[in-house]
């Protein structure tokens, strides 16, 4: 059976030292061993970013992709071969500006995956410009007088786009990420982890400190109730979105994969996809 060092590879990554992003990598390791898979049971798809250099740090299939398009690699994957856990994963740009088309209809679409957003509201590959998560007023290179628009809230739009698994976490709980991210992949659908991953470089008002004074956890609000959507939206707002936990889980609602009509028994990359030449030939002849 593998242990988290199985998932380990010998490529040293090159975050920053104290960047955020080293603790969602380590937590990955640790969450697909303690749910009993192998390297080769894992594929982990990532966008373009500082944090999208994840998939290259972990021992399993992954693909780099492009920037923003993560997910539609993730959920080709996942339809190709459903044997495989997929994680995809990248930065707040990646997945809340310019992929984040991709990532509303992933949600809607509920095909069982996990999506895990290191979220440190900037964007650090590029040196530091305002990404959609900075918050009002804040200056970077981008926005010298500070943003005057409206930081989105990933996971209050997670909810009214029909998540059925929305959770958030802080990079330095790695035991409380690594349960979440365990959660995530036994979820029948599409969960959504947005992990506050902080940028130690190029954001100096979202630290380590600021986060730890900010953040609420769910498991310390009394009664919290992860399967009522409407108290979820309530306590995101009371709270400006700083929460961590699981946010809410719906297991009633089946995933893409269990509603497609005509969904195959057996895994394309396990069909026989050989055209017989006759048929072919039938087929061609109806285009001539
Ligand atoms: C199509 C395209 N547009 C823009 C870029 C430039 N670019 C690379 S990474 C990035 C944003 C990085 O921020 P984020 O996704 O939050 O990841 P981080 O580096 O903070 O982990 C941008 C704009 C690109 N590589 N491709
Ligand atoms: S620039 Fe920021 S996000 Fe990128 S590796 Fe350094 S600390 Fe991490």
């Amino acid at each position: 059976m593998a242990t988290f060092k199985d998932f380990r590879n010998n490529v040293k990554p090159n975050w920053c030292p104290g960047c955020g992003d080293f603790s969602v990598q380590a937590a990955i390791q640790r969450a697909a061993a303690n749910v009993g898979l192998e390297p080769e049971n894992l594929a982990v798809i990532s966008g373009i970013g500082c944090s999208g250099r994840i998939s290259g740090y972990i021992n399993s299939y992954g693909v780099h992709g492009i920037h923003g398009r993560s997910l539609p690699i993730a959920q080709g994957v996942k339809m190709a071969n459903r044997d495989l856990t997929v994680i995809a994963s990248g930065g707040d740009g990646d997945g809340f500006a310019i992929g984040m088309g991709h990532t509303i209809h992933a949600i809607r679409r509920n095909i069982d995956i996990t999506y895990i957003v290191m979220d440190n509201q900037i964007y650090g590959l590029t040196k530091g410009q305002t990404s959609p998560r900075s918050q009002t007023g804040f200056k970077t290179k981008s926005t010298p007088k500070g943003s005057i628009e409206q930081a989105i809230a990933p996971m209050e739009m997670a909810l009214t786009a029909g998540a059925t698994f929305v959770a958030q976490s802080f990079s330095t709980d790695l035991k409380d990420l690594t349960a979440l991210i365990e959660a995530g992949i036994n979820h029948k659908g599409f969960s959504l982890i947005n992990v506050f991953s902080p940028c130690v470089t190029y954001n100096k008002i979202n630290t380590y400190d600021w986060f730890k004074e900010n953040l609420t956890k769910l498991s310390d609000i009394e009664g919290y109730d992860t399967s009522n959507r409407e108290a979820a939206m309530q306590t995101l707002m009371e709270h400006n979105g700083l929460v961590t936990g699981l946010i809410y889980q719906n297991t009633e609602r089946k995933s893409y994969q269990e509603l497609l009509h005509g969904y195959s028994e057996q895994p394309l990359t396990k069909m026989n996809l050989d055209l017989e030449s006759g048929y072919f030939d039938k087929l061609v002849a109806e285009f001539k």
